[in-house]
């Protein structure tokens, strides 16, 4: 007891006492910039991929209800909005089809590379405008199926995979001759893979088109907006026999081997949050090439939803929900957030 009657403070540490070394880690995190050091990835802008719907009409602009600050562009409008993003960092696209006249829709999904459809003429028009963004384009039938289906069908409902295979692979090539730069097949129909690739090879086009693959791409109740956003919802029946069940991360694990194995570029997994186990297997098993997510629009639907109950912040959640993507193992997020993270990611 010093003189004064205050107690003297002694140092108390002693070599048994575990809590007084090694078990003190606050020392490592207590600053802003050391939370950003203890980070394995940072999210950056190279990161972000940002969906555009695209319309048959040229000068569309029509907000989503159900997909907050999300809109159907026509191409005229949709090139400078893009140069509004690019200004701010965007680097990359990706383009999805929404065809709305009439008379567009067959079970072949004839429209999907129609020349003078939203997707070709975007392609062209964004390409032309802005060379050094990264075009992206989905490659699916359902927007363009009168059924609503990712492929072509047999009588029973089922997909007829050869049929569908091959038009799924003239898509991509078209959208490839038009100029993207990457074709990334939705439609999980086994086997579309290689012939998507074989189908870039014969074209002469392999060396300059990336194939993404949603390899592992789940059914689920996640997907709603978008289809309200692409008039995409399958007119009976749903997905389950042919995108992965929830459950299954066998099944999983064997689409990415086997569509890495078929010439697989980068390896997707959607959605991103509730497969993070997803993600993580995949960058084990497909380590040596770019593991995409995609957050997508019943999961960014639904944190607008809680933020705007009140229940979380959306900048913090967003960033969180896109910390545990990559912490899982992506490098890429596909994400309808790209415009706020532009902004935000200059704030911090
Ligand atoms: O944001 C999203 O919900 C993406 C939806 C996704 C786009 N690739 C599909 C989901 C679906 O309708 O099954 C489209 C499938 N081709």
């Amino acid at each position: 007891m010093s003189a004064n009657g205050t107690k003297k403070h002694v140092a108390t540490y002693t070599a048994d006492d575990p809590t007084q070394i090694s078990s003190i880690l606050q020392g490592g995190y207590h600053h802003p910039l050391l939370r950003q050091w203890q980070m394995e990835k940072q999210l950056t802008k190279t990161a972000l991929i940002y969906p555009l719907f695209i319309t048959d009409d040229a000068d569309e602009e029509t907000e989503i209800p159900s997909l907050p600050k999300q809109k159907r562009w026509g191409v005229n409008k949709v090139v400078p909005y893009v140069g509004t993003l690019i200004a701010k960092g965007l680097k990359a696209v990706i383009l999805f089809g929404v065809p709305l006249k009439d008379g567009t829709k067959d079970p072949y999904a004839t429209s999907a590379d129609d020349p003078e459809g939203p997707v070709i003429l975007t392609i062209k028009a964004l390409a032309a405008a802005y060379p050094d963004l990264f075009i992206i384009c989905d490659v699916c039938m359902c927007e363009y199926t009168s059924h609503g289906h990712c492929g072509i069908l047999r009588e029973d409902g089922s997909i007829l995979r050869e049929e569908s295979v091959r038009r799924l692979a003239a898509i991509a090539v078209n959208y490839a001759k038009a100029g993207a730069h990457c074709v990334a097949p939705s439609d999980m129909v086994d086997g579309r893979i290689l012939a998507i690739k074989r189908g870039l090879l014969d074209a002469g086009l392999a060396h300059k088109c990336m194939l993404m693959s949603y390899s592992a791409k789940f059914s689920g109740n996640l997907y709603g907006p978008f289809r309200d956003a692409a008039g995409s919802a399958p007119s009976f029946g749903d997905r389950k026999c042919y995108q992965l069940p929830p459950g299954g991360r066998g099944l999983a694990r064997r689409a990415i081997v086997r569509d890495l194995a078929e010439g697989a570029d980068a390896i997707m997994v959607k959605p991103s949050t509730f497969y993070l186990d997803i993600i993580s297997d995949a960058a084990e098993l497909a380590k040596d090439v770019p593991i995409c997510t995609y957050q997508v629009s019943g999961e960014y639907a639904m944190l607008h939803a809680a933020a705007e109950k009140g229940v979380v912040d959306l900048k913090t959640i967003a960033f969180e929900a896109a910390y545990g993507c990559l912490r899982a193992g992506a490098s890429l997020i596909i994400t309808y957030f790209t415009p706020d993270f532009l902004e935000w990611l200059d704030e911090n």
